[in-house]
């Protein structure tokens, strides 16, 4: 069994409150919502971070970023959203699998940038 938790959401052994599901992605909610809506999307296939990403990626990261404008629509956001990759120690990731967030509700998000 994976050692890590998302490979362990992907294979059924934890339990995810899942949102969207195909052969390659999975998306699922966060389960420390930042934001009235906060969706995580996340390959299959375990990739550690956006590091680790090869050339031949490209296609899934694509669809990764796709899916969100879908996700954010379908889950009352059709106003705007946040999509955030975090990567690595100076990223803050935590856990080590990519994964996409999607942040949003009905008001507006604090600024950050
Ligand atoms: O964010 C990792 C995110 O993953 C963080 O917002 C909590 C979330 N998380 C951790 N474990 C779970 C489970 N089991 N279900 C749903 N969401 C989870 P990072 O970008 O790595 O800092």
């Amino acid at each position: 069994m994976s050692d890590c938790i998302f490979c362990r959401i992907v294979e059924g052994s934890i339990p995810a409150s899942k949102v969207y599901e195909d052969e390659e992605l999975l998306a699922f909610r966060d389960i420390h919502p930042q934001a009235p809506l906060h969706l995580l999307i996340i390959p299959k296939k375990h990739i550690a971070t956006l590091f680790d990403a090869e050339p031949e990626d490209a296609a899934l990261l694509g669809r990764m970023l796709a899916l969100a404008p879908r996700l954010a629509r379908e889950h009352g956001s059709a106003d705007g959203f946040r999509s955030i990759i975090n990567t690595g120690r100076v990223g803050g990731q935590e856990v080590y699998h990519l994964h996409l967030h999607v942040l949003g509700g009905e008001q507006g998000l604090p600024a950050m940038l």
